[in-house]
């Protein structure tokens, strides 16, 4: 090689490694790694480890082999001057009968687990605890429809129980993917889905919208909280509670004022306003401040970033959904002091 080309090629080298590195960087600073398909929290994610790994390996000794015996013949009999053609093996029936019948064998043995893995992945067992997700852009909806409890962006579930996520979307598809619980399953327009969810231990997982969904795709995450059985009936009984009054004067009570003027088209507040579910409609604000995160999981809850979303939403997310109300920053101290009572 020309030593400029050399060169060159280096430089491409450094900077193709450059570019894996920041790609695996998150942009705004919360933590969405690792998203590990390698690390089964659950017994529905272990179910595909236990697929991946004896796949893998096969996958691994048939690279070797056939590699193997590329690399071999190419140095074994490669034309010399003065060398005869080599014995040739075309129309040997044992050898083709041979090497048709052990990957028509491999193939097999990996195809018959794989297709009942994946009804197995998401047809729900009758005892398993129903949650609607519902996709938006930008953000995942969850109902609970046993317990008449409407969250978003945290699916807050018990743990070591399965629960049966029926997935649908308001808009375009969609694609949930909580590695450590479950693969991937589209969210479709007017079409449900099932899947599986299951964690083994109380925790957090993380996840992400896994079909391109347009501007703001790579921040839809998802996140599913799993809690102990009486955590999960105290998280249930909080979540029905409406909200409550602010007292007389505060500046909450203004906040509540700014925000039936300008946000109740869009956000139901329970019991000062509600947005009817199959209206158009951001995610419901009773319970608020009992999601570590916001805005679809691209912010962690701060006062300084809920600043941020309320003065300007598509500039955290591009294309959002809720508009840039052009809120005075009074308004958005008064709208903060009431969002954070609502616990
Ligand atoms: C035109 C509809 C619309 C209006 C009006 C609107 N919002 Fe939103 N809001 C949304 C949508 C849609 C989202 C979800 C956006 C996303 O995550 O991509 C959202 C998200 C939010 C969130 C984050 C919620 C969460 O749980 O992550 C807050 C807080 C919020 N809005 C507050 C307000 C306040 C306060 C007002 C009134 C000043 C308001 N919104 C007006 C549509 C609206
Ligand atoms: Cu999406």
């Amino acid at each position: 090689m020309l030593p400029t080309r050399r060169k060159k090629l280096g430089r491409l080298l450094v900077l193709t490694a450059l570019a894996i590195s920041l790609a695996s960087c998150s942009i705004i600073g919360i933590p969405d790694s690792p998203l590990n398909s390698l690390d089964p929290q659950g017994p529905f994610a272990e179910r595909i480890d236990n697929l991946f790994w004896p796949v893998f390996w096969v996958a691994t000794v048939v690279f070797v082999l056939v590699e193997g015996a590329m690399v071999v013949s190419l140095f074994l009999f490669r034309d010399r001057p003065g060398r005869k053609e080599p014995r040739q093996i075309h129309g040997n029936n044992k050898l083709e009968i041979m090497w048709t019948i052990i990957p028509a064998v491999i193939l097999a043995s990996i195809a018959i687990p794989t297709v009942r893995g994946i009804t197995d992945l998401t047809e729900c067992g009758a005892d398993a605890y129903p949650i609607q997700v519902i996709g938006h852009q930008w953000w995942f909806e969850y109902r609970y429809p046993q317990e008449e409890v409407v969250t978003g962006t945290e699916l807050v579930m018990p743990a070591g129980r399965e629960v049966c996520a029926t997935m649908t979307s308001e808009d375009v598809l969609h694609n949930f993917w909580i590695p450590a619980l479950n693969g991937k399953r589209y969210l479709v327009p007017g079409q449900e889905t099932q899947l599986r969810l299951e964690a083994f231990e109380p925790g957090t997982f993380i996840g992400q919208c896994a079909e391109f969904c347009g501007l703001s795709h790579s921040l839809m995450r998802a996140r599913a909280v799993a809690l102990t059985e009486d955590e999960f009936a105290s998280w249930v009984s909080s979540q029905q509670e409406p909200a409550a009054q602010p007292a007389e004067g505060s500046e909450a009570a203004a906040g509540l004022e700014v925000f039936l003027n300008r946000c109740t088209q869009c956000h139901t507040v329970d019991p000062f306003n509600v947005v009817a579910l199959d209206e158009f409609s951001g995610p419901d604000l009773t319970h608020f401040m009992s999601r570590d995160t916001i805005a679809g999981g691209a912010l962690e809850y701060s006062r300084e970033n809920l600043t941020r979303w309320l003065a300007n939403p598509p500039e955290v997310k591009p294309g959002s959904y809720m508009p840039d109300l052009g809120l005075t920053q009074e308004e958005i101290d008064s709208l903060i002091a009431f969002l954070e009572t609502l616990e």
